[in-house]
């Protein structure tokens, strides 16, 4: 290991690999804190050559890696659990080019996604991706897992952004698909195969998205409903009167006010509702107007607030879901990202808590996510460590019940492995794990995540 800290130090100079327990502290645990390991070297290549040579001679010495961005990844997936080096992509992190005629944005993999985002803004354009961890999280990371947040309903996911991408696979070959073409048919599509591919193909380099025009007038409501049906009437309503859906949130009464304690923020209605939905939508003119119209005809409405814009005052409620969760529990915060199909989203939000009440009365659920994706975020509180195996169990088979998915954004990681069978099958499997030794017959990058056997 020593000979090979050497030569790591050769390749991206020595203050470039970390081995010092405190500073390394913040590379081997996860953003959930449930998930430590320990690395014998954190190492911080500048560039695609240095990423190459690096997985050349770890491959040489048959080292795992684990490629990490912004280590906010939520299924244990980006920190190394048995002691494999990390490859982290902090200083992968120059934006190249906005090409606003063309509507391009090329990137180290490194760069954060929220300095994209005011790179693209800088010439009125936008990511067609967003998520709460905007600040932390890369463009790497959201390639890597596939992100989907809160654009989702208009762009779709990541995978829908991506035009190209530079990867190094797990021997230190250079793999470049980069051409700034929508329509482009020659063969398979291996920047749409890396993408979700939670570094187990390869490291991303640099990525070339797609950007889009960004909605000239919005407007943000807050709005308490009755039940899920209502909430789903709701977004029926808006597009029926010709707005377009920005983002479509839902959150529970009581995910509402544990936001409000841990926020110390005010309750939004003078009335209680069972769920609040966030709807953001645009519109050529006065959508804010539009949005009054829409809700005082809906049924299943119980109290709502409407503000011009992005209303960062109202997004507050819903972002702060996750923090929330994470301050307010008494152990790592369990986070099943689910989703099932649109139409029984209320059936299973039913369902839940009733499962768990009665054999786990002091776990708390906290549910909220992207209602018109089917996607729920089940985030449990207060699970004692020796019960997140049977817990998460139990409502994985609920979610195959439902005809859902074990992970509808944040993917597999860790968390999810032994449950990968309910959602795709042996066929299905054999044919992921072909393509991965394909890329890497030596098993060496992030071979404990994502695993079909
Ligand atoms: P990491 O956490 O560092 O890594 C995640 C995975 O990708 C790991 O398996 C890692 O090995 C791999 N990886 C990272 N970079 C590379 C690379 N360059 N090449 C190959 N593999 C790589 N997720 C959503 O989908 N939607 C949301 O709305 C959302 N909101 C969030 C809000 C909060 C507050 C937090 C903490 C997380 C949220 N997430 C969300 C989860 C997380 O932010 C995303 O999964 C994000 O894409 C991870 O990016 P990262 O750079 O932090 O990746
Ligand atoms: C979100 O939508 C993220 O806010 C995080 O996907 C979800 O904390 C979670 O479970
Ligand atoms: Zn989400």
């Amino acid at each position: 290991m020593a000979e090979l800290r050497g030569d790591l130090e050769q390749i991206v100079g020595g203050t470039h690999v970390l081995t010092d327990p405190d500073v390394v502290a913040g590379y081997v645990t996860d953003w959930t804190g449930n998930w430590h390991g320990h690395t014998a070297a954190v190492v911080r290549p500048a560039n695609t050559d240095e990423v190459s040579r690096v997985l050349a001679r770890c491959h040489r010495a048959g080292v795992a890696v684990v490629p990490q961005g912004g280590n906010t990844g939520l299924v244990g997936g980006s920190v190394p659990l048995h002691g494999e080096v990390v490859l982290s992509t902090a200083r992968l992190n120059r934006i190249e080019e906005v090409d606003a005629l063309g509507c391009t944005l090329a990137a180290g993999a490194g760069v954060r996604v929220a300095d994209a985002q005011r790179a693209a803004a800088g010439h009125g354009l936008a990511l067609g991706v967003d998520l709460a961890s905007r600040e932390s999280a890369t463009l790497g990371g959201i390639v890597a897992t596939n992100a989907g947040g809160i654009a989702f309903v208009k762009h779709g996911n990541t995978r829908a952004q991506v035009l190209g991408l530079e990867a190094v696979l797990a021997d230190g070959r250079v793999l470049t698909r980069w051409a700034a073409l929508p329509k482009d048919n020659i063969g398979y599509d291996l920047p749409g195969l890396l993408t979700g591919s939670e570094g187990t193909l390869a490291v991303i380099t640099r990525v070339l998205l797609r950007l889009v025009f960004p909605a000239q007038a919005t407007a943000t409501v807050l709005v308490g409903v009755d039940d899920a049906g209502a909430a789903l009437s709701l977004r029926d309503a808006i597009l029926e009167a010709g707005l377009t859906l920005e983002a479509a949130e839902l959150m529970t009464d009581d995910g509402l006010d544990l936001v409000c304690a841990e926020k110390d923020l005010r309750y939004p209605f003078d009335d209680r509702a069972a769920y609040t939905v966030l709807l953001e939508v645009s519109g050529p003119d006065d959508p804010e107007g539009s949005l009054v119209e829409v809700l005082a005809r809906c049924a299943g409405v119980v109290d709502g607030t409407v503000e011009k814009g992005h209303a960062e005052r109202l997004w507050h409620y819903r972002e702060s879901h996750t923090e929330s969760a994470a301050s307010s529990s008494v152990t790592p915060v369990l986070k099943l990202d689910i989703s099932v199909p649109v139409r029984e989203i209320g059936g299973f939000l039913a369902e839940l808590p009733e499962l768990l009440r009665a054999d786990h009365p002091g776990i708390r659920p906290l549910n909220f996510g992207h209602f018109a994706d089917g996607n729920i975020h089940v985030n449990l509180l207060d699970v004692p460590p020796e019960q997140r195996e049977e817990v998460t169990d139990a409502v994985f088979r609920l979610v195959a019940q439902y005809q859902g998915s074990i992970s509808a954004e944040h993917g597999i990681g860790r968390a999810k492995n032994p449950w990968i069978g309910l959602g795709r099958s042996p066929v299905d499997l054999a044919m992921m794990a072909a393509i991965r030794h394909a890329f890497d017959p030596a098993g060496i990058l992030n071979p404990h995540v994502l695993r079909f056997d």
